[in-house]
């Protein structure tokens, strides 16, 4: 299984040829007992898919075992970053990723099995009918979700302020169940969002729906986490709700096609092409964190 080459054995990643134009990515950070019956299933559908699983240096075990599941399948690729780097940095690493890797759909889930692999072919299902941007939502007639009490309270709630503050005719923001055709959403858009931790979600869903694109929500279970603990940081309820309130202030569509300069240089520490533009002066590499003053160009 071949290794991107690089100087910096801070970021490792078992890769593979392509097998299919679909890739289905998943973050994990301590998913050791998830991670194997997720797999399974998602190699296991009909509708066959490659797999990216980006591990943040679990401590649990599941970067060995992923590693090891990887060399011996060549429809599984993983990439492991020097240490818990973030759920919305690992999701635009898999956005950067499948744009390299010229896949045509990409699609997300989290690895804590509280989304059902078996929707994964029902998301496809709409890309094929014509949609640009498909969400599994947990709030609209058929959804639902087994959260309680304030989880409950904090989700519902969340998306309804959403939905009303953004004027946008979405009812889910939040959750990670997605498929996209890529050629329909500008590189650099998904790739060079500011946020690193869960305000990934909104704010690439509102990206979507500024941009235009034709977007369909289906209805979803979302159930608990089948095992292990959450991995939301409490600062980020805080964080969410003032993303959510500078996005609805911000009120326009992103300037996107500045941003596709900025995305896929290669790193000079780890060797990889997962380099995205921050802010000017400020490259940041997704794959292994590397901080770097943008290359000059004569
Ligand atoms: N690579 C990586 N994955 C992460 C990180 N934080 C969370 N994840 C993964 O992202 C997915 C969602 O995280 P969860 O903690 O389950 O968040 P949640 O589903 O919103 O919350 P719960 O319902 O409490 O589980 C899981 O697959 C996590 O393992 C991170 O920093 N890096
Ligand atoms: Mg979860």
């Amino acid at each position: 299984m071949p290794k991107y080459p690089g100087p910096s054995p801070t970021a490792t990643c078992v890769d593979a040829a392509r097998t299919s134009d679909c890739l289905v990515f998943t973050p994990t950070y301590n998913e050791m007992r998830n991670i194997e019956p997720l797999l399974d299933a998602i190699l296991g559908l009909d509708r066959k898919c490659d797999v990216l699983v980006i591990d943040d240096q679990s401590t649990d075990g599941t970067t060995e075992q992923l590693i090891a599941r990887a060399a011996d399948d060549p429809r599984l690729r993983v990439i492991v970053r020097p240490g818990k780097l973030g759920i919305g940095s690992a999701h635009k690493l898999g956005w950067l990723y499948a744009r390299r890797h010229g896949y045509a759909r990409i699609v997300t889930l989290d690895a804590d099995l509280s989304h059902d692999p078996a929707d994964i072919p029902r998301l496809l299902d709409i890309l094929d009918k014509g949609a640009d941007f498909a969400i599994g939502s947990r709030y609209m007639d058929g959804g639902s979700l087994d959260y309680h009490g304030w989880r409950r309270f904090l989700s519902v709630n969340a998306n309804r302020l959403s939905r009303w503050l953004l004027r946008l005719p979405m009812t889910e923001y939040t959750t990670s169940l997605r498929a996209a055709r890529l050629d329909r959403v500008p590189e650099g858009m998904i790739e060079t969002i500011e946020h690193d931790g869960y305000g990934f979600f909104l704010t690439s869903a509102v990206r979507f729906a500024r941009a235009g694109l034709r977007i369909t929500e289906i209805p979803i279970h979302f159930g608990d986490r089948h095992h292990g603990v959450s991995k939301i940081p409490r600062f980020e309820i805080l964080a969410g709700a003032v993303n959510l309130l500078k996005l609805s202030l911000e009120g326009k569509p992103r300037d996107s096609a500045r941003a596709i300069q900025r995305v896929g240089n290669e790193c000079p520490d780890c060797g990889q092409p997962f380099r995205v533009l921050r802010a000017p002066g400020n490259m940041r590499c997704l794959a292994c964190f590397g901080q770097q003053a943008p290359a000059r160009t004569a």
